[in-house]
């Protein structure tokens, strides 16, 4: 028996940084982790994204135990697992005779909310402690939004390069600007090779749960097979170094391109690994401004790529715990449109939505202008239901976890809190994606074409969203330019996009093949 205290280490919690390890006596006490039916269904998450999970858990549990640190680890099929976290709590208590619990604070307000429940249901003290792997705390986030009209991204990046002194020169930003986006749009040419993404074969930890994921998740969303993902902090390390030598040089060029059949391009396919804990943050950021530093790669994209993370991703994280609860319920649209059925199976003549939805059944992953600007694009335009979005996201890539899915599907891509993260809706019409991408050519619609039966539907759902939404957009500034258009092209061209744009979402309603 062991009279310590009980350490609970979640799935995305896999880092021994954390004071919650750091802090172990280890002759006394215990790391609980355990795969349970409760976590790995309230949504139907992606086989892959179970499967990396539960291996990465496996992995992290044997280097533990490597470091001398007494583990129970508690598998899906073991013949007790008692299906919920708080339930295997309670049993390890009762089985080890550890006397209070500790648990590093979750990244999902559901499962907050309820261990504060605990301790009423636990005869033992739950002691819940800060996640500090941010660079912001939640109450710094608070703090800065405190009295602020609207909540911008890029003031917010301003004041964490000040803080951290990350990419900056005698108190201003390096190289005269805060923001090099300006550089960071073209388009990928038909010649530019992509280097190969960093793959693993699996090992016996991870064949053994491919087994389990197979038989006991059969009917949640995705191939399971080919699986590649990293599962140890070695093979993350790997995926960085990887990134900062072979595609950070080109990251910004090419932030925004997308290329059919090209589903990973120059992103650093790190986001699974950073938000499970294999990866922190600040290495990341570290190596990218040592690149920089090093005349490895060009400023335009070690600071595009700094701010994904000290920016947008700090950003989103002290937003959602802003707006939670609440910003779950938000719907500034009335949007009620179920999800159609192609958002499972891919199956639509639309061949921008069929890449980006099979690279997301395929790879549980997709990269961030194919989640904004077709698939969100796509959701906004034809007004789904942001519960069934937001759950849709939530479930089918691998590196979701509420806290950073929800800032990203309710406030940028559906605007569903009416303008507290994203200064207007970001919708665009067919051009943009053609501009971006060669998804176009290989479409059975016409991206030149604004009406008619083989019109491209972005072009007629972009007007009928402008149309139909006119009252809560027509002032915004930053649409007086696009209302402008919308004008100019008179009543009777307007009812044609009105009526076209009818008929393909009483298709999408009916689910109709569109
Ligand atoms: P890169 O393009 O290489 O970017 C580097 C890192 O920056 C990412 O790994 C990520 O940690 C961070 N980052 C970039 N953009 C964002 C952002 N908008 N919010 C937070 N972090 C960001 N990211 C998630 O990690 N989990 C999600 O569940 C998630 N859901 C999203 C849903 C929608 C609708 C949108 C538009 C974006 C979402 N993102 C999410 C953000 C972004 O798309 C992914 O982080 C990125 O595609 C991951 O791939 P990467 O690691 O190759 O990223
Ligand atoms: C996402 C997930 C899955 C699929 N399975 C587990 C699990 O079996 N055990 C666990 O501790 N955590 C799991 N998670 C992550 C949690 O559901 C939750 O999303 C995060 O811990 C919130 O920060
Ligand atoms: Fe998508 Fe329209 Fe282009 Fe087809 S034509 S790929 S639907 S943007």
């Amino acid at each position: 028996m062991m009279a310590g205290a009980l350490r609970l280490i979640l799935a995305d919690q896999l880092t021994d940084s954390l004071p919650i390890i750091q802090d172990t006596d280890k002759s006394q006490d215990v790391v609980l982790m355990a795969e349970v039916k409760e976590e790995a269904t309230y949504v139907k998450h992606h086989k892959k994204k179970i499967a990396f999970l539960f291996s990465a858990m496996r992995h992290f549990a044997h280097a533990l135990e490597d470091q001398g640190i007494t583990v129970r680890y508690r598998r899906y099929d073991a013949d007790d697992n008692q299906g919920s976290l708080l339930q295997e709590v309670k049993l390890a208590l009762d089985d080890t005779g550890c006397k209070k619990v500790m648990v590093t604070s979750p990244g999902e307000y559901r499962l907050l909310n309820s261990m504060y429940q605990w301790e009423n249901m636990l005869d033992a003290p739950v002691k819940i402690m800060d996640d500090p792997r941010f660079y912001a705390t939640t109450d710094d986030f608070s703090r800065w939004a405190k009295d602020r009209k609207s909540l911008r991204m890029e003031f917010f990046y301003r004041e964490m390069r000040k803080k951290t002194g990350i990419l900056m020169d005698s108190g201003g930003p390096i190289g005269g600007k805060w923001n090099y986006d300006d550089k960071n749009r073209e388009s990928l040419p038909k010649s530019k090779s992509v280097p190969a993404p960093t793959t693993f074969s699996p090992d016996e930890i991870t064949k053994d749960v491919l087994k389990l994921v197979e038989t006991t998740f059969p009917d949640h969303f995705g191939d399971l097979t080919p699986f590649q993902f990293a599962v140890t902090r070695e093979q993350a390390l790997t995926v960085l170094n990887e990134f900062i030598e072979q595609r950070l040089p080109e990251f910004g060029q090419f932030q925004d391109a997308m290329r059919n059949d090209a589903p990973w391009l120059f992103h650093s396919h790190i986001s699974f690994y950073l938000n499970c804990g294999l990866l922190l943050p600040q290495e990341a950021i570290e190596q990218a401004e040592a690149a920089y530093q090093a005349g490895a790669a060009p400023l335009n994209s070690v600071e595009g790529f700094i701010r994904q993370i000290l920016g947008w991703r700090e950003f989103v994280r002290g937003f959602y715990w802003h707006y939670m609860p609440g910003l779950d319920k938000d719907n500034y649209f009335n949007a009620t449109r179920d999800l159609p059925s192609f958002f499972w199976d891919g199956y639509t003549n639309m061949n921008c939505m069929r890449q980006c939805i099979t690279q997301t059944k395929q790879n549980a992953y997709a990269h961030h202008i194919q989640r904004l600007m077709v698939i969100g694009n796509f959701s906004l335009l034809t007004e789904l239901s942001p519960e069934q979005v937001q759950r849709w996201y939530l479930l089918v890539y691998a590196d979701a976890y509420e806290w950073v899915e929800l800032p990203n599907v309710s406030a940028m891509i559906l605007y569903a809190d009416g303008g507290n993260l994203a200064s207007k809706p970001y919708v665009a019409s067919g051009s943009y994606i053609n501009k971006m991408s060669d998804y176009c050519k290989n479409c059975g619609y016409s991206v030149t074409k604004k009406t008619g039966e083989k019109a491209c539907p972005f072009n007629y759902l972009y007007w009928r969203f402008l149309d139909a939404h006119k009252a809560k957009l027509k002032g915004n500034p930053r649409m007086g330019l696009v209302y402008k258009s919308y004008e100019r092209m008179g009543e009777e061209k307007i009812q044609v996009m009105r009526e076209d744009a009818a008929n393909f979402l009483r298709k999408l309603s009916n689910n109709e093949e569109v």
